[in-house]
C-alpha cells in the first residue's frame, strides 16, 4: 500500500498548484477515470487531468455534480479507479449519490474531491465539507499544502479499495489556488479489477441497506484506527503546557505563527484517530483546536470528554490566515500582544465585477428590463445584471433554482408583474430541464429566457453539452436548445442573435404576453470563449451625442463619461481598446451619435 510515499532522491520536483497537485495525485494513484463539473476553486483540476494521456486517463465535464459522481461510481464499479471533482456546492447537488453509494462502498477505489471556499471568494455560500463526510459517513483527508494535496489524493484511491468506502479530499480556495514545490511519484500500474457480481452490494434494496447500515459506522472506527497507526497523524514535539490539534490549510498557519508550540496534526477530522487524541490531549494542560470553519474537531473531543477550545478564539466564519490565528493566540493567551500597535494598512478600493464589453448578457438583460418584469435569476456571469447599472434581476438562489422559483411566483397569485427566469446554458443542462418540465406540466404563465452564449463562461470557459465540444477538444454533439424545449411541450420558443436589441426586446415582450411557458433563446457566444471574439470599433460623435446616457445605462465597461469637456458639456466616450463593436449601445442611442470608429 502507498501510504506513505518515501522521498525519492532522483525525483522531479515541480511548481504545482494545488489543484494541479490533486490531478497528478489521481494520475500517479492510477485513476482510470476522471469526471467534474467546473466550480471554483476546483475547476483546474480536470482541466490538468485533460493534459495527461488520453489512452490512459479518460477525462469528462459531466453535465453536473450528481452525473460526474454517478459517472465515476459506474467505473469503480466496473473495477477501474476513478475521480470526481467539484466546488463545496456540488456536493450538494451529489449528495443523493453520495449517501447512498457510503452504504455500498466501492469496487475499485472511488475519490471525490472537493473544494471549499471559506471567505466565499467565488461562491453564494460558506460550507465545510467535512459536516458532509460525517454526514454520509465517509472519511475526509484534508491537505495542508500541494505535496500533502498530490500524496493524500493518491492515498485515497488506497483507502477507498482498504475500507470499501467512498474518501473525500477536502481542499480550499487557498490550497486550491497557491503554487508550491512538489515531488513527483510514477504513475501506479493499476489492473481493471473487473465488474463483480454482488447483488446485495451493489443494489441498494431497503434490505440490502439495512444490512450495510451498522457495516458503515463500524467503518468508522476501523478508519479511525488506521489514522491512530499512520504516520499521517503526526505529533511534532514543542514548549509550553498548551497543546494544538490542527488540519489542513490550518496547519500551515499555526506553524507560521507559533512554530515551538507542541502540535498534533490531523491527515482527516474525519474519523478521528482517537487513540493518538487521548495520548496527546493527557500531556498537556490545556488542548486547543485550530481548524477551519465549523468546529468539527472540536465538537468530537467534547464529545469524547476532552476538554478543549477552539471556536472561542478562531473565527467560525471566513477564511483563517496567520494573521486571524495570530489574533486568536494573542486573545488565548498564548502570545503576548504587541507593544506597537500596527500602522494601518491603507484601505483597498473595492471595484465591482463587470460585464464585459460586448457580453451578449447586456442586452437580454435589457429587454427584461424594458418591459418591467420579476426576473427570477440564476447562476453565472449574468449574475452580474443584478447590480447597477443592470439591477435587472430581484431573485437568485442557487443553480437552476430560477426556474422554480418563477413557478412559484406565479403559482402563488400574488405577482402582478411578468415572470422571468433568465438562466444560462450550462445551468440550463445543469439543473433546469426538470423545473421547467414541471413549468410546463403545471401550465405556469411564466417565460424562460436561456442565455446561450456556448460556454461554461463564469468558472472560465468550460464546455458543456451546449459547446459541441469535449473537455479533451473532441468535436461532438452539441444539444439542440430549441429541440429539447419542444420535446418538453413548450408550444412558444423563439432563437433570437443577443445583440438584435429590436428582435430581442420583441420576442421577450410577445413572451410575456403568451399565457403558458414561453421560451426565449438569446443566442451569442461569449465574447471570450473559445476565442477572444474583437470586432471593428465604434466611436461617439460629440457634436450629436446629447449626453442622455442611455448607452452608460447597459453597463458596458467600454463607455465612459468623457472627462473633457466638449460645447461646455460632457458627453460619453467609447475605449476602443475595449470596444468589440457589438453595436448594442449604438442602438439604444436615441439620437444616432454612435458609428464605427473612423480608421486613420
Ligand atoms: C452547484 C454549483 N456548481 C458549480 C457552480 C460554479 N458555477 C457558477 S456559475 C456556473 C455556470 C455558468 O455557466 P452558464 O450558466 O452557461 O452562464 P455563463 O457564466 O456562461 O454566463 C458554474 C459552473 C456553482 N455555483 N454551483
Amino acid at each position: 500500500m502507498n501510504v506513505q510515499q518515501k522521498p525519492k532522491t532522483n525525483a522531479r520536483v515541480e511548481p504545482l498548484m494545488g489543484n494541479e497537485a490533486i490531478a497528478r495525485g489521481a494520475w500517479e494513484g492510477g485513476c482510470g477515470v476522471a469526471v467534474a463539473y467546473p466550480g471554483t476553486p476546483s475547476t483546474e483540476i480536470l482541466e490538468t487531468v485533460g493534459k495527461f494521456p488520453a489512452e490512459n486517463i479518460y477525462a469528462e465535464w459531466a453535465v453536473n455534480e450528481k452525473t460526474a459522481l454517478d459517472v465515476a461510481t459506474g467505473a469503480s464499479f466496473a473495477g477501474v479507479r476513478a475521480m470526481c471533482a467539484m466546488k463545496h456546492v456540488g456536493l450538494n447537488v451529489a449528495s443523493d449519490s453520495l449517501m447512498s453509494q457510503s452504504y455500498i462502498g466501492v469496487n475499485a477505489g472511488l475519490v471525490i474531491v472537493v473544494a471549499d471556499d471559506p471567505g466565499m471568494h467565488s461562491s453564494q455560500n460558506e460550507q465545510d465539507t467535512r459536516l458532509f463526510a460525517r454526514f454520509a459517513n465517509v472519511p475526509v483527508l484534508e491537505p495542508a499544502d500541494a505535496q500533502e494535496a498530490l500524496e493524500y489524493t493518491r492515498l485515497a484511491f488506497d483507502l477507498s479499495e482498504k475500507f470499501d468506502t467512498p474518501v473525500i479530499v477536502r481542499s480550499t480556495t487557498r490550497l486550491s489556488h497557491t503554487r508550491s514545490p512538489v515531488r513527483l511519484g510514477e504513475r501506479e500500474a493499476v489492473e481493471p479489477k473487473g465488474f463483480v457480481d454482488d447483488f446485495r452490494k451493489n443494489v441498494t434494496l431497503p434490505a440490502h441497506a439495512r444490512a450495510n447500515r451498522p457495516k458503515v459506522i463500524a467503518r468508522e472506527e476501523i478508519v479511525g484506527k488506521f489514522f491512530d497507526e499512520s504516520p499521517l497523524t503526526r505529533f511534532e514535539e514543542g514548549e509550553g503546557d498548551v497543546g494544538i490539534i490542527t488540519v489542513g490549510m490550518a496547519y500551515s498557519y499555526v506553524k507560521e505563527v507559533l512554530p515551538g508550540v507542541p502540535v498534533l496534526k490531523l491527515a482527516s477530522s474525519f474519523p478521528l484517530p482517537k487513540e493518538r487524541i487521548r495520548e496527546f490531549a493527557g500531556r498537556f494542560s490545556r488542548i486547543i483546536v485550530v481548524e477551519e470553519l465549523e468546529p468539527l474537531i472540536e465538537e468530537q473531543l467534547k464529545i469524547m470528554g476532552i476538554p478543549c477550545e477552539g471556536k472561542a478564539f478562531i473565527p467560525r466564519e471566513g477564511e483563517l490566515s496567520p494573521e486571524i490565528v495570530r489574533k486568536g493566540f494573542i486573545e488565548a493567551g498564548l502570545i503576548k500582544p504587541p507593544k506597537k500597535k500596527k500602522p494601518a494598512e491603507p484601505e483597498i478600493v473595492p471595484r465591482p465585477p463587470l460585464l464585459c464589453a460586448g457580453c451578449p448578457h447586456i442586452s437580454s438583460y435589457m429587454a427584461v428590463r424594458a418591459i418591467d418584469a420579476r426576473v427570477c435569476g440564476d447562476i453565472g456571469c449574468y449574475t452580474l445584471a443584478a447590480i447597477e447599472p443592470l439591477r435587472a434581476i430581484d431573485t437568485c438562489v442557487a443553480m437552476g433554482a430560477s426556474i422554480g422559483n418563477a413557478v412559484g411566483l406565479a403559482k402563488s397569485g400574488a405577482e402582478k408583474k411578468p415572470i422571468v427566469a433568465t438562466i444560462g446554458d450550462s445551468t440550463f443542462l445543469h439543473s433546469g430541464i426538470p423545473p421547467l418540465i414541471d413549468a410546463v406540466v403545471m401550465k405556469a404563465n411564466i417565460t424562460v429566457l436561456i442565455l446561450d452564449n456556448h460556454i461554461t463562461a463564469m468558472t472560465g470557459g468550460q464546455d458543456n453539452p451546449g459547446t459541441g465540444v469535449t473537455l479533451r477538444g473532441e468535436p461532438t454533439n452539441r444539444v439542440d436548445f430549441v429541440q429539447i424545449c419542444k420535446a418538453i411541450g413548450v408550444n412558444w420558443v423563439r432563437e433570437v442573435d443577443s445583440y438584435d436589441l429590436g428582435a430581442l426586446y420583441q420576442a421577450v415582450r410577445e413572451a410575456t404576453e403568451y399565457k403558458g411557458v414561453a421560451v426565449v433563446i438569446s443566442n451569442r457566444p461569449c465574447v471570450l470563449d473559445p476565442v477572444r471574439i474583437r470586432g471593428d470599433a465604434l466611436e461617439v460623435v460629440q457634436e450629436t451625442c446629447v449626453a442622455c446616457q442611455s448607452c452608460m445605462n447597459l453597463g458596458c465597461p467600454a463607455i465612459s463619461w468623457s472627462d473633457g469637456m466638449y460645447d461646455g458639456h460632457h458627453k460619453v466616450k467609447i475605449d476602443p481598446m475595449l470596444c468589440i463593436g457589438c453595436s448594442l449601445c449604438a442602438q439604444v442611442c436615441p439620437s444616432n451619435a454612435i458609428r464605427a470608429a473612423k480608421k486613420d
